[in-house]
């Protein structure tokens, strides 16, 4: 179990219990739009900070995050259409959530301030998959190319620079990115006003409103190994309540927290609708009466309030309330469709996959008390890459958890689909590097069936996923997407490579 290192005492924090609830209405975040409408439209975002009101009765809060509002503009775009976003780093000279100089990619001799962009999940060509050295200072800007050649779904862009992409993206450096398909569009979902992104992330804020992020006892080296915080904003907002109508309503559900995991139940009882997860529409709906989503996960969800008119639901993560609809009294005509057949999306057969890859989730402890951090496959980020899969072949990745916690397990340019769960004899396998299973393989659950670009890694299991890596030859990334794992050393590169010329 980790043991935890002393957290450095916090200034006065908001009492969150003590806000009123529901005060302010849901944000949508705006559409992006593009500054050129080209063959390739072109859009530019700056990435700067503002300030913005995560509640009617809390001050002003500091944010760093792109366009005006946090999350950030939504992208907008449409399969096999490609587009090009200029990112411009506008920021500040200094930072002003605490740099660990001991992290991978932070040392004294970097700039303090420094941002990429990742979009995950997106299918991209190396040079624009926003590699975590590919960092650029303020006053720079960098234009990625997004073929969007990929089917329909909810993406998400993200800071990810070396070593404080955990701090970037709790001062706001977050939105989403949405792919539309026509063959999604024939299905008749709810759409228009009837499709809300929802973007949970928690957050700790001071009394004064501004954001916190907590320290270790040890001035030189602040890193801590999570970071939670009581204050769930939804879309930027602190219990934000939605006007909604008795009829059907499309939910795009990201957690997009540093490293909170949500267990989320309607105080009505009533089901989710399972639609779609990471990477595009299941084969077929999936009812569930509470969503478990951890950090860089999406599902898309329907949520049918027909039957719920003229009353107040709030969604509540296990026993905190996290947001509420308001369903209106009067009746309405829904003219979309919840279809019991969404997209075909056939099994992976396990005989197509050329490799299998055994690769364990490992946490190394000091004896000395310095905290703990985790490693990918026992290797730090700057040893030689590892994992070499040639371009357009499967494997099979075993993800070997050793640890006592889920990591949230993120490859990049890749879908793939999740094969099993099977517990295994973790100390054992630390101290004979032998495989023993303790049980049986457990299929994975009915809505992580359809594409996925990050699983659940849970303690003490073999999680299995298969992988075509098709896409482009080059260098990307594997992580985990607990935002302060990933910042020490639970990231390696790895390399598609070009098929030799038969
Ligand atoms: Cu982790």
């Amino acid at each position: 179990m980790a043991h935890l290192p002393p957290v450095a005492k916090a200034p006065p924090l908001l009492n969150v219990d003590r806000l009123t609830p529901f005060v302010d209405p849901l944000p949508r975040p705006p559409i992006a739009q593009p500054i050129r409408k080209n063959r390739i439209p072109l859009f530019r975002i700056p990435i700067h900070e503002f300030s913005a009101q995560i509640h009617r009765d809390v001050p002003a809060t500091r944010f760093w995050g792109y366009g005006n509002s946090v999350p950030g503009p939504t992208i907008e775009a449409r399969s096999g259409q490609e587009i090009l976003v200029e990112w411009q780093n506008k920021l500040p000279a200094k930072h002003f959530l605490p740099i660990d100089h001991n992290l991978m990619g932070a040392e004294k001799d970097n700039p303090e301030v420094r941002t990429v962009v990742h979009v995950h999940g997106a299918k991209v060509p190396p040079e624009s998959d926003g590699y975590p050295q590919d960092w650029y200072v303020p006053g720079l800007s960098k234009t990625y190319h997004y073929p969007n050649q990929q089917d329909a779904a909810m993406l998400w862009y993200h800071d990810h620079a070396m070593g404080i992409n955990r701090l970037n993206v709790c001062a706001g450096m977050f939105g989403a990115f949405i792919i539309r398909d026509s063959q999604e569009e024939a299905l008749n979902l709810p759409n228009g006003d009837f499709e809300i992104p929802l973007i949970l992330t928690d957050r700790m804020i001071r009394a004064d409103g501004q954001l916190y992020y907590p320290v270790s006892q040890l001035a030189d080296a602040p890193w801590l190994p999570e970071y939670f915080g009581d204050a769930v904003l939804v879309n930027g907002k602190l219990l934000p309540y939605l006007e909604v109508q008795p009829r059907k309503y499309r939910v795009r559900l990201l957690n997009g927290s540093n490293g909170r995991f949500y267990f989320l139940t309607l105080s009505n009882s009533q089901p989710f609708h399972h639609i779609g997860s990471d990477q595009g529409l299941l084969a077929n709906p999936v009812e569930a009466q509470r969503l478990a989503i951890s950090p860089g996960e999406r599902m898309d969800l329907i949520l049918d309030f027909t039957n719920h008119a003229g009353e107040n639901i709030i969604l509540n993560d296990q026993t905190v309330k996290i947001m509420q609809f308001r369903v209106a009294k009067a009746k309405v005509a829904d003219p979309s469709s919840l279809p019991p057949n969404l997209r075909a999306t056939p099994r992976t057969p396990e005989s197509t996959a050329i490799r299998t890859r055994r690769l364990t989730l490992e946490e190394v402890d000091f004896l000395t008390g310095e905290p703990d951090f985790h490693l990918l496959d026992g290797k730090r980020w700057h040893e030689p890459i590892s994992e070499t899969p040639i371009l357009d072949t499967t494997e099979i990745w075993e993800l070997l958890n050793l640890t006592d916690d889920t990591h949230p397990i993120h490859l990049h340019l890749v879908r793939f689909q999740v094969l099993d769960r099977r517990p295994l004899n973790t100390g054992v396998y630390l101290y004979q590097k032998k495989l023993v299973y303790t049980g049986d393989a457990v299929p994975p659950e009915p809505h992580e069936l359809g594409w996925k670009d990050t699983v659940r890694a849970t303690p003490g299991a073999c999680t299995r996923i298969i992988v075509n890596f098709s896409g482009y030859p080059g260098r990307y990334v594997w992580h985990c997407h607990i935002l302060e794992h990933e910042d020490n050393e639970m990231m390696r590169p790895y390399q598609v490579i070009a098929p030799p010329k038969a």
